[in-house]
């Protein structure tokens, strides 16, 4: 790794985080055998975490285990240096390694129905949540590192890595960049603050690569999520005059459930149609429930939103899971959405657009 000499304009903890850091940092470093778990339907943030505190624990000499409640995505295994690392949640060894655990670190969640069937592996460990989403109903509870003005949980753990000194292996930089660079939308949204920046800088100055890191993420789609994508578009229907659009996932592809990785991202599409506020995306769960995923263009608070049905998340971003299927759901919702965009001040807002006309004729050009 390159030495830091040149301090300026690199990124800093910031001082009300501080104490909370040192606080999680006591926990982990006396930490010889950790579970880190993440919440259901793990992306790129919560496995991106693990992956980095689990190379630097065991830098520092402990043995964690990746233990998660739905399977670790095919899409991120190239993260870690040893698939031994990750642990099934149903297997004897991820039991064993729970009963012989010191701690329990759960990621870029605080919410106990978050963590499903981990919940009660986990349950008498000493915990540390690390996390950067607006509290919720039925927080986790243990020693709290949360912040929601966090980019990603990896800028949490980054603050962690950095006040211990690292060690910062390939993978714990690899990890960190990748949560950042998932949960801001390959840094487009909002979250993609000057610290998702200077830290993303601070990393690629310490050899990150991030065009390869890109690729692996995003420019090596399975041909089975381009298929999926197609099926979805085909259901997407757009109330212009509203600022509502909505998609369905196809709950059968080839007679298989889709993956989580390949819905990840189906959202930002309803979203992206010009002049809509608040995009939808209804997923049938393997229960026979709804998952609904929103996304707002800010004008709307969709955590809000998202509350009405028992979820929540964040003001541009959420999720709720309800009982029925799609079907039944769909137009509760909508009317829901239209009437939050209304009062959120009408439509179409002066947000309607990500982009500033400026902006949007020079990519016209
Ligand atoms: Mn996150």
């Amino acid at each position: 790794m390159a030495e830091r000499q040149n301090l300026q304009g690199r990124y800093g903890t910031p001082i009300h985080r501080k104490r909370a850091v040192r606080e999680a940092l006591d926990a982990l470093q006396g930490s010889r055998r950790a579970i880190l778990t993440t919440h259901l339907n793990a992306d790129g943030d919560g496995v991106g975490c693990q992956v980095a505190l689990a190379a630097w624990m065991r830098a520092l000499g402990g043995r964690p285990h990746i233990v998660n409640p739905t399977a670790f995505p095919d899409l991120f295994r190239f993260l870690l240096p040893e698939k031994g690392w990750v642990l099934e949640a149903s297997s004897a060894a991820a039991r064993e390694a729970c009963a012989e655990a010191d701690l329990a670190v759960v990621l870029d969640t605080g919410e106990m129905p978050r963590i499903g069937r981990v919940k009660p592996m986990i349950e008498d460990i000493r915990t540390v949540v690390i996390d950067h989403h607006q509290p919720g109903g039925q927080p986790i509870g243990g020693t709290s590192f949360r912040d929601a003005n966090a980019c990603a949980t990896g800028e949490l753990v980054y603050d962690l890595v950095l006040a211990s000194g690292g060690p910062w292996s390939r993978a714990t930089q690899d990890g960190i960049y990748v949560a950042i660079l998932t949960d801001t939308g390959s840094f487009r949204f909002s979250n993609a603050t000057p610290s998702a920046h200077r830290i993303a800088a601070d990393l690629i100055a310490d050899g990150v690569d991030p065009e390869g890191l890109h690729r692996r993420v995003y420019g090596a789609a399975p041909e089975r999520r381009l298929r999926l994508l197609a099926k979805a578009l085909n259901t997407l229907e757009v109330d212009a005059t509203a600022g509502v659009a909505w998609m369905v996932v196809p709950h059968q592809l080839e007679g298989t459930e889709p993956l989580a990785e390949d819905v990840e991202g189906l959202v930002d599409y309803p979203r992206s149609v010009e002049g809509v506020e608040v995009g939808l995306l209804f997923r049938r769960t393997a229960n026979g429930g709804t998952k609904i995923s929103f996304r707002s263009t800010g004008a709307v608070d969709v955590n809000a939103l998202a509350r009405l049905f028992g979820g929540g998340g964040h003001v541009k971003a959420s999720g709720a899971l309800v009982e029925g299927l799609p079907a039944d759901v769909i137009s509760g919702v909508v009317e829901a959405t239209r009437r939050a965009v209304r009062a959120a001040g009408g439509y179409p807002s002066p947000h309607s657009s990500l982009d500033s006309p400026q902006e949007k004729a020079a990519r016209d050009e």
